[in-house]
């Protein structure tokens, strides 16, 4: 019987050396190999707002075994080392793309560089890195600072149509710490506070999540009693912001003049956009989440043997319930606002 175990046991061995060193092949959901498919490595930040959910649904969409796929998704819970292993894992597995929504924008350059000595390519999708260029093929995202330049000029240009001449007393909520997305938007933030004179409070993360948005608001009302505007670097840090507000007595809404909070918004996702229609968030800065089909055609060109641009930033729009601004200006380019109406709300795709 033991001799039997030992032996059974030592081809099993063999089998999983020689499987190895061939690379394992591709699973198909119905768990058997099929070379047709193009094989994709996804590293998804985490599943922490209802952007996120609707990229991965996208990504997941797109990258089908009916459009020729095999994706491998993998959620790295909002911590990069958890990425930096997935990438690992993908190498190992030999797939033929990796793509990676990166958590933070620094610390990629030993894992690119993994990637790029295995041969293969890298598409990075929304946030960005500060990686040498070299070392990946290809990236597609939002310009964060752009997004939030614009809802800084929404905000300074509603102000003065109400002709408010008052003090203007902000927070911002920042995204994870780290992340590109916070950068952006968090340096627009700090630059309009200090061309217009608005008086910061506080600036701390909410990490993109309801809870901690509604956590750190909590705690920074009890702290201060003047917040008359909050800067939310998400919809989801929105909703927990809001829930702050009124659970400590107090009115969101657009009117400052007569005590109310004024919440700015980024996303757009159909929570958000509804809470803008309602007026409870004044402006809400579009960042599209829907990559799937402009990445799975990414991965089509590059089989087919062309070549991608180096960097692509979507573009955006903006959308607001309230009709006093209908446009904004940054750096001398204008950008429609959109008036928002239940009719745009049915249509929206996320
Ligand atoms: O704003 C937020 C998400 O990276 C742009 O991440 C994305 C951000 C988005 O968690 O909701």
């Amino acid at each position: 019987m033991k001799t039997r175990a030992l032996a059974a046991g030592l081809w099993g061995l063999l089998a999983i050396i020689l499987l190895s060193a061939c690379g394992a092949p591709a699973e198909t959901g119905e768990g058997v190999s099929d070379d047709s498919l193009i094989t994709v490595g996804f590293s998804q930040v985490g599943a922490e707002s209802d952007w996120r959910t609707s990229c991965t649904n996208s990504v997941m969409e797109a990258f089908s075994e009916e459009n020729g796929f095999n994706l491998i998704f993998s959620d790295a819970q909002q911590k990069q080392e958890n990425q930096i292993k997935a990438v690992r894992d993908f190498i190992s597995q030999d797939v033929d793309y990796i793509i990676i929504d990166p958590i933070t924008e620094s610390g990629w350059d030993q894992s690119l560089k993994e990637a790029s000595d295995a041969g293969i390519p890298v598409i990075l999708v929304d946030r960005a890195v500060d990686a040498d260029e070299s070392l990946y093929t290809a990236a597609i995202g939002s310009d964060f600072e752009l997004e939030g330049k614009k809802a800084c000029a929404y905000l300074k240009a509603y102000l003065d149509k109400m002709s408010y001449k008052g003090e203007v007393n902000i927070v911002d909520i920042q995204g994870t710490i780290g992340a590109s997305a916070t950068i952006g938007r968090s340096k627009a933030f700090d630059d309009a506070a200090k061309k217009y004179g608005w008086n910061v409070l506080a600036q701390e993360t909410g990490e993109f999540t309801q809870a901690k948005g509604q956590e750190v608001m909590e705690s920074i009302l009890k702290r201060h009693d003047n917040v008359n505007v909050v800067y939310c670097e998400n919809d989801n840090e929105a909703f927990g912001v809001r829930d702050a507000i009124e659970s400590a007595g107090k009115k969101v809404g657009n009117n400052i003049e007569k005590g109310e909070i004024i919440l700015l918004s980024f996303d757009t996702t159909r929570a958000g956009l509804t809470e803008t229609l309602n007026g409870t968030i004044l402006v809400n800065t579009e960042c599209n989440p829907l990559y799937g089909e402009r990445l799975a055609s990414m991965v089509k060109t590059l089989e087919e043997g062309g070549t991608l641009e180096k960097h692509t930033y979507i573009d955006e729009d903006q959308y607001s319930a309230n009709e006093l601004v209908k446009s904004v200006t940054v750096d001398g380019k204008t950008y429609p606002v959109t008036i928002l109406t239940q009719e745009i709300l049915d249509e929206r795709p996320y």
